[in-house]
């Protein structure tokens, strides 16, 4: 059973406490019940994923009912939400009140108004899906990544081991609920694990450092905001685990933190389509720059480009590739993933060490963007930008930046718009992180012979 916590184990009255709102582990078993009797049988559930309990509750009842849960971005824009909404199939959306369907979208079930019941129906079969995850490319929509019950299971499993992760815990994080992050790790993990879950709403240096937790997760954005302010830093002293993933930790960052808060973070890394795969250990070093060994059940290996495998000797570069008990099953609607003996690409470029230790050397493609520890497609973007009646051209790069990791950046070739209103017309049609935060005017792309456009001169000339 995926959410063994919530069934078994001592209860606490805020055992999870979202946007200052209390809920026992026995009044959201109750709750989701009854949602889950509403839902069962749908194809799949939308839930709009805001961090507040009735999300919890929406997700919860999807897990029970076996039906699978596709969370929206609560802030996508008419184009994303749309394409999230059609191409998941989504019987329902599950909202906090009665709200009005809009045209062509499912019919809206009011999580707020929902009973209590038991479950009495047979848990959802390991292989079964549990989450479909919409997460970018690097060109067009994003696509629905498809997590069965067991990846999550195991992957809880293995994290719990390496963290040492019990329901001693008090788990504070702010971090969104519509990915891997915050909600496998950040709303699942503690419904499986037990503990206690304080979501503070933005993630904030001043939040954290109020939270009062032993486990805290952030995105690297969230760890350099914080190593900025000495005060929150050394709030987080009593604190029994710093975890930073979903990008890169810089290393002045590592160093500030841990002399702030008296203890370097533990760093672990991961994906949508593989959860987290390698993890330092709570009893273990931790490596500035490094992000740990593979976690239980997992195995790792670098290949070629004509895929052979090279050596783990700490200076061979070669793309990683993992396999094990917590990869997806699939793109919805996709052509099968190749995955040669359960082998999975991830796209990273990575050095393993003879001790096992890995280091992500970056993406192999320049069109995925990390920024604030979102993934984002360029194609999406420029898909996006070119929906502008002024624009006819566009190019989006990343450029490196110290406290998103890298910036979205565009280049335009439009007649008649500022780049302010372009900015606002992605983030008016995507979800808000998606828009370009920089958008340059040209007169033209640079173009290779083929005519294609040369991004690295671009981020290059950004840098
Ligand atoms: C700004 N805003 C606009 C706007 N410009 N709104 C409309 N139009 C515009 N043009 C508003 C936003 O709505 C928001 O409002 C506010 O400005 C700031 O938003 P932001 O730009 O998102 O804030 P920022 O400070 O940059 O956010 C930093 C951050 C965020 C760290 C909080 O990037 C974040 O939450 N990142 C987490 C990403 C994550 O969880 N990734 C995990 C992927 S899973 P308001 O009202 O909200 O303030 C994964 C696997 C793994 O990778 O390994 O974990
Ligand atoms: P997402 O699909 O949003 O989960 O993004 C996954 C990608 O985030 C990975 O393929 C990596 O490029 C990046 N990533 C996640 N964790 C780390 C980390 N600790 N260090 C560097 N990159 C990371």
């Amino acid at each position: 059973m995926l959410l063994a916590a919530l069934h078994a184990g001592a209860d606490h009255p805020a055992a999870l406490r979202l946007r200052g709102r209390d809920l026992s582990r026995q009044e959201l078993l109750g709750w989701a019940g009854s949602v889950a009797r509403d839902i069962r049988g749908a194809s799949a559930v939308a839930v709009r994923a805001e961090p507040t309990v009735t999300t919890a509750v929406a997700v919860v009842a999807g897990l029970l009912a076996g039906v699978p849960v596709v969370p929206v971005p609560p802030d996508a824009g008419p184009a994303e939400r749309g394409h999230i909404l059609r191409d998941s199939g989504a019987a329902l959306l599950l909202t906090p009140t009665r709200e009005p369907a809009a045209d062509g979208e499912p019919p809206g079930l009011p999580v707020e108004r929902a009973g209590r019941a038991d479950v009495d129906w047979a848990p959802p079969a390991p292989e079964q899906p549990a989450l479909i995850l919409y997460t970018s490319g690097t060109t067009g929509a994003p696509k629905g990544a498809v997590i069965p019950h067991a990846a999550i299971a195991a992957g809880l499993d293995a994290l719990a081991e390496a963290w040492r992760w019990t329901p001693d815990d008090v788990l504070v994080h702010g971090l969104p609920l519509f990915h891997v992050h915050g909600l496998v790790l950040g709303l699942l993990g503690p419904l499986r694990i037990g503990g206690r879950l304080v979501h503070t709403g933005r993630p904030t240096p001043q939040a954290y450092a109020a939270a009062g937790g032993s486990l805290y997760f952030g995105v690297p954005t969230v760890w350099s905001r914080i190593a900025a302010e000495p005060a929150a830093a050394r709030a987080l002293r009593p604190a029994r685990l710093l975890v930073s993933g979903s990008a890169a930790l810089p290393v002045p960052v590592f160093h500030r933190l841990a002399a702030w808060s008296g203890q370097p973070p533990l760093e672990r890394y991961g994906m949508t389509e593989t959860l987290i795969t390698v993890s330092g250990r709570a009893d273990g070093v931790r490596r500035a720059g490094h992000v740990g060994l593979p976690l239980a059940g997992v195995r790792t290996r670098l290949v070629d480009d004509a895929g052979t495998e090279v050596p783990a000797d700490g200076s061979t570069i070669g793309r990683l590739q993992v396999r094990g008990p917590t990869l997806f099953s699939g793109y919805l609607h996709r052509e099968p993933v190749p995955m040669p003996d359960g082998w999975f690409d991830t796209g990273d470029i990575a050095v393993i060490g003879p001790d096992g230790w890995h280091r992500i050397v970056g993406r192999a493609s320049i069109d995925l963007i990390k920024t604030g520890g979102y993934r984002v497609g360029a194609g999406e973007v420029e898909d996006a930008l070119l929906a502008h009646p002024a624009v006819s051209e566009a190019a989006v790069v990343g450029a490196p930046h110290p406290d998103l990791g890298e910036e979205i950046t565009a280049y335009v070739v439009a007649d008649g718009a500022e780049p302010q209103q372009l900015i606002d017309f992605v983030a008016g049609h995507l979800s808000v992180h998606k828009r370009p935060r920089r958008v340059h005017l040209v007169d033209r792309l640079p173009r290779n012979a083929l005519g294609k456009v040369q991004k690295t001169l671009l981020r290059d000339a950004t840098g």
